[in-house]
């Protein structure tokens, strides 16, 4: 019954109020099974997914929660789903607007009586965030934070399990888990990477398998149990099961672990901060900390953050990444500006496109507060001062946002000359810091060099220091290198002799310029003295001078490719339309666009970029394309590529996947007939026949909808038999694409585009 009002493909949580029998009597059999928790049937009960429907937010939370009580659940989960659209400036949806579609859930769940938060099922950690934060200002509930991951360990969005664990141990969840994805026996690795970092208890709910053409699913309740067994032995404390997990899987669930001791697994401590996509640990290799993207003493840069053009500053995001920083300093300093906004735009912008972790700096705590809400990791902020004031403003926000903080040696008297002196004002920064619950391992301490050539006496004091911070408070410590230089000939030859002393004295990162050979070559030399580069492997790589071609020597060929593989859509359609007078459509598109798409499509294949930054590039050479396309002849038709339909098939309302593919495809020119979702086959397939289509590109998300998958599919075979199908989504895989009749199966977007363009040479 539940399966067929199901596939009417009516929202699930409607059904709290249309069926609330129905959805009592499934929660009954789990509660019967031996569940503990109950999740009740909100996955999608968000304003966004709910527009249109004649019922809000609050009545349909609040009939979940009671369906699932009258199932006498022990405990009833307010269950969170994703919102079905990407954050800003990625998606459409503006961060603030995910937090308050995230509150109203919230606010409901709490006002009728969840006993816990679930947010599961996620792929992006900024939407994580908002999901934590609307939690932690609208309720005191205790909140379950679950990712779902793809073959390739890594959330749709890119994150990483060492990201996602590093990210929650900061800022302060009840409990990580992993759910969906997959088969339960190849997660493994990601529970051990949750098992060996959380300080959190780590969930397990993974999926029966995938679903079987028979309705069944590919893992038995006996493997089921088999697997979780394993995870628990791993120190695994929460366990359940997501798709196709009927009852009687809950039940060999309980009758192998009920009953059973949690085991005590001590976390690895380590000190570290991430993206939205990669963690950057502290350890002996001396991180490389960004110091370009600050407005001091660059006119260049000061013009472009005044005029908010934001592409050179990606600029200088990207060559710093490619020149070995793997941390970024953000800083933009300057009289006259509104300082919060600008740097919370800064880093917005900045995260869409750079993997690096960012060290948000300011002198502002309201700019710092700003722009670590809307960052999608864990930051480091730069910084604190000794001074009481200062750390009563800082260290509430390292707190909420979970970020790691650099402590500076000064306080209202200045910086003190002394070694010792500046000890004692690291002490009082670490100890204040952990009053506020800031765990030591969060904390940096930047002991300050001053110009040599006028405090030349004091530059020793700072290596001194560096000594005695290391060994008195075991602390991380980092420092602004090039201030020592300030006012001297040859900078960067002092800069990276002083480097140098520091890195002895135990320093373990760097803000440095990262374009400076002399920099980079004294810390690879150091990487090799202190035995961090292994068999000097690095050091001679480097120094062999045979590096891939990669994004940014692509880009010294050419301006207009480096600006689309950077996602700076206003310059790059500035200079197509500048370039179109000059050159044909078709040289501009063969030349840039596609060269573009092609190194970030190789880019993204080989895991050096993820999805976020692909789409980034897609929309922007995509808007490229439309100048271009408006300058094609009519008999230059033929260069705009085939038509191609895409929807999400009958019964299924999630899209996200299919929204990305269409930017790709637009991207690479090809014009799309986007049908939407939930669409009827027979509408598909009468489309397939009006347009001429030669291509069509169906995706499902659900389980339920394979079956009409298939049936759209025989639908178009009857009307067009020599149209070309491609499937994909989360549940598929190429055994189903054969099953549900498809000619091809499209493991991920990139992939979709290959077999477009095979079709269209075809
Ligand atoms: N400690 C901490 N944070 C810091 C500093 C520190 N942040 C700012 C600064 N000091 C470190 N960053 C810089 C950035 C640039 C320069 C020096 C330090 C610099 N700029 C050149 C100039 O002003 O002439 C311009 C360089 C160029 O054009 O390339 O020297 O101590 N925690």
């Amino acid at each position: 019954m539940l399966q067929e009002v199901c596939q009417k493909g009516e929202q699930p949580d409607l059904l709290n109020i249309t069926h609330p029998e129905l959805i009592t009597k499934v929660h009954t059999q789990y509660v019967e099974a031996g569940s503990h928790i109950i999740t009740a049937n909100t996955f999608g009960a968000n304003a966004l997914k709910l527009k249109g429907s004649s019922y809000s937010v609050d009545e349909i939370i609040g009939s979940a929660i009671s369906n699932a009580r009258k199932a006498n659940a022990p405990f009833v989960a307010l269950d969170i789903g994703p919102l079905g659209q990407l954050v800003e400036p990625l998606g459409t949806l503006a961060f603030e607007s995910a937090v308050e579609l995230f509150a109203e859930q919230v606010r409901a769940g709490d006002k009728y009586g969840a006993d816990v938060v679930l947010i599961e099922t996620m792929s992006d950690l900024l939407e994580i965030k908002s999901a934590i934060i609307a939690v932690k200002e609208n309720s005191n509930l205790p909140i379950i934070v679950s990712l779902t991951f793809e073959e390739n360990n890594r959330t749709f969005m890119g994150v990483d399990a060492l990201t996602a664990v590093t990210f929650l141990n900061a800022i302060g969840v009840d409990a990580i888990g992993i759910n969906c994805s997959r088969n339960p026996f190849d997660i493994a690795p990601i529970v051990d990477t949750f098992m060996r970092y959380s300080r959190m208890p780590v969930m397990v709910m993974p999926n029966a398998g995938l679903p079987l053409p028979t309705g069944k699913y590919s893992v038995s309740p006996k493997d089921l149990g088999r697997a979780l067994v394993g995870y628990y032995k791993k120190g695994a404390r929460i366990f359940g099961g997501c798709c196709g997990t009927r009852p009687e899987y809950i039940a060999e669930l309980k009758k192998l672990l009920n009953g059973k001791k949690p085991l005590k697994k001590k976390p690895l401590e380590v000190t570290a901060i991430t993206s939205g996509t990669r963690t950057e640990i502290f350890d002996d290799k001396i991180t490389i900390i960004g110091e370009r993207i600050n407005p001091t003493g660059k006119p260049k840069l000061k013009d472009a953050i005044k005029n908010n053009d934001m592409g050179f500053v990606v600029g200088e995001a990207i060559a710093q990444q490619e020149n070995g920083a793997t941390v970024l300093d953000v800083n933009c300093g300057l009289p006259d500006i509104d300082e919060p906004s600008t740097l919370a735009s800064m880093v917005k912008e900045l995260q869409s496109v750079i993997s690096l972790p960012l060290q948000i700096d300011s002198a502002n705590p309201m700019a710092i507060e700003k722009a670590v809400r809307v960052y999608n990791g864990k930051p480091l902020i730069n910084s604190v001062t000794g001074e009481q004031s200062s750390m009563d403003r800082i260290f509430p926000i390292v707190k909420k946002y979970g970020a790691a903080v650099i402590g500076l040696t000064l306080d209202q008297n200045g910086i003190p000359k002394k070694a010792a002196e500046r000890l004692q004002i690291a002490k009082r920064i670490v100890q204040t810091a952990q009053s506020y619950g800031i765990p030591k391992k969060d904390i940096f301490i930047d002991c300050l060099v001053l110009t040599a050539s006028a405090q030349q006496e004091q530059v020793f004091e700072t290596v001194k220091a560096i000594q005695l911070v290391k060994q008195k408070l075991g602390v991380k410590t980092v420092l602004g290198v090039s201030n020592v230089s300030f006012g001297l000939p040859n900078r960067a030859y002092l800069n990276s002799i002083f480097l140098t002393s520091a890195m002895t004295a135990g320093l373990d990162a760097g803000i440095v310029n990262p374009m400076s050979d002399e920099i980079m070559s004294a810390v690879k030399a150091f990487r090799v003295l202190n035995g961090y580069d292994k068999g000097a492997e690095v050091y001679i790589e480097a120094f062999r001078q045979t590096i891939e071609p990669s994004v940014a020597q692509a880009a010294q060929s050419s301006d207009l490719i480096e600006l689309i593989a950077t996602g700076q859509k206003k310059a790059a359609v500035s200079v197509v339309t500048g370039l179109l007078g000059s050159l044909k459509p078709l040289e501009i598109i063969n030349k840039y666009l596609v060269k573009a798409l092609d190194i970030a499509g190789r880019d993204y294949e080989s895991g050096k970029i993820f999805l976020p930054r692909l789409i980034k590039v897609a929309e922007t050479a995509k808007a490229c394309f439309e100048i271009v396309k408006q300058d094609i002849k009519l008999d230059d038709q033929t260069l705009v590529k085939g038509k191609i339909i895409l929807a999400t098939v009958k019964g299924d309302i999630h899209d996200i996947g299919k929204n990305i593919v269409k930017v790709l495809l637009q991207s690479y020119g090809y014009s799309v007939i986007d049908l939407g979702k939930d669409v009827d086959g027979e509408l598909v397939a009468g489309e397939v026949v009006r347009h001429n289509v030669k291509l069509v590109g169906l995706s499902a998300l659900m389980t339920t909808t394979i079956p009409a998958m298939k049936d759209t599919i025989e639908k178009i075979r009857k009307v067009s038999p020599t149209c070309k199908i491609m499937v994909g989504g989360a549940v598929l895989n190429q055994e189903y694409a054969k099953y549900v009749g498809a000619d091809h199966y499209a493991q991920d977007a990139m992939a979709g585009i290959k077999i477009a363009e095979l079709e269209s040479k075809g």
